[in-house]
């Protein structure tokens, strides 16, 4: 039920110098205190745990020209694309285990790198209560974790956009977003001119999160590389409230497990980002421990057996 067969890499980067709260730093332990390893090995995968990666401190300096902490988020997201390129390289399945969602640039830089490499037709599916499309002009915060989408589509500083090598990294057709409810104004009318496929809320009230998905999944193939951009702030805040943005009515505990179970049956996940935990805003580590669960799902436990 995954790409998985040469194993799974484990790459920690404990930062937040792209977000606005302190705290996503320690993601990366929380989930491993939560038994992430243990929970991708019951299925009989080899699992590396590589580490944490090393970057600069979070400055906690205001935006200059519309960004905070560019030079030191270029430098975490270069790290980390040459470590998921890499393993990606070697045939493994790798998971970043954030750490905030800037650091959604290396990552999916470098899967995109990996789907030239090897002629793979690419889809991002993008879990989030946010769209992340934000650009120096348009961001109200500053905060680099509101803008990798617009990077990976091109829009961004050319430090950042040319990362893995080839601008754009990916195309909007590449995308699905899925729980989006918080969408900055100027930001929205980026997401439409892009023509980004959005699933946002009121689309999965109206017409169910298993139709939402099935459209999301839809001409994945044999020959598709599926990467999974987890931000738990996707998950309702009742269930998931370790995190520094949490926006009220996201999807409950059976949607978000569905959409795992549905991801698992195409067989095709082949890298995933965990992000956007903050593990001094979670209670009782419950957050990491959810998304631990999650991630059995979307490795195939299920509760019966299913049909091939
Ligand atoms: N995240 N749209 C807001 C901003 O500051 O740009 C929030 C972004 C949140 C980003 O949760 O990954
Ligand atoms: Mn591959
Ligand atoms: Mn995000
Ligand atoms: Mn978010």
């Amino acid at each position: 039920s995954h790409r998985a067969a040469g194993g799974v890499s484990l790459i920690g980067v404990p930062t937040d110098v792209g977000a606005g709260s302190l705290g996503a730093r320690m993601g990366p332990e929380a989930l491993r205190v939560a038994g992430i390893a243990q929970a991708i090995a019951q299925f009989g995968l080899d699992v590396k745990d590589c580490g944490n990666l090393s970057g600069p401190a979070n400055p906690g300096q205001p935006a200059v020209n519309g960004f905070r902490h560019l030079p030191e988020v270029v430098q975490w997201n270069q790290t980390l694309h040459d470590a998921m390129y890499a393993e990606l390289s070697a045939g493994r399945l790798p998971i970043m285990l954030g750490g905030d969602h800037c650091l959604g640039i290396g990552s999916i830089s470098a899967v995109a790198r990996h789907c030239r490499d090897t002629g793979k037709k690419l889809r991002v599916l993008w879990f989030d209560a946010h769209a992340d499309f934000n650009t120096a002009t348009l961001t109200p915060s500053g905060n680099i974790h509101g803008m990798p989408v617009a990077c990976l589509c091109g829009h961004g500083p050319q430090e950042l956009i040319e990362i893995g090598g080839h601008v754009p990294a990916i195309k909007p057709k590449d995308i699905r977003q899925i729980g989006i409810r918080s969408v900055d104004e100027g930001e929205k009318r980026l997401v439409h001119d892009m023509g980004i496929e959005v699933f946002d809320m009121r689309y999965i009230d109206e017409m169910g999160m298993r139709h939402a998905m099935e459209l999301a999944l839809a001409l994945i193939d044999s020959n598709t590389h599926l990467h999974v951009s987890l931000d738990v702030d996707f998950l309702d805040p009742t269930i998931a409230p370790g995190v520094g943005t949490t926006v009220r009515g996201g999807p409950t505990y059976r949607e978000a497990q569905l959409c795992m179970e549905m991801i698992a049956d195409t067989g095709r996940l082949a890298s995933l980002d965990v992000v956007e935990l903050n593990p001094a805003l979670d209670e009782r580590n419950r957050t990491a421990e959810l998304a631990v669960d999650l991630i059995e799902s979307l490795f195939g436990k299920s509760t019966l057996m299913r049909k091939a």
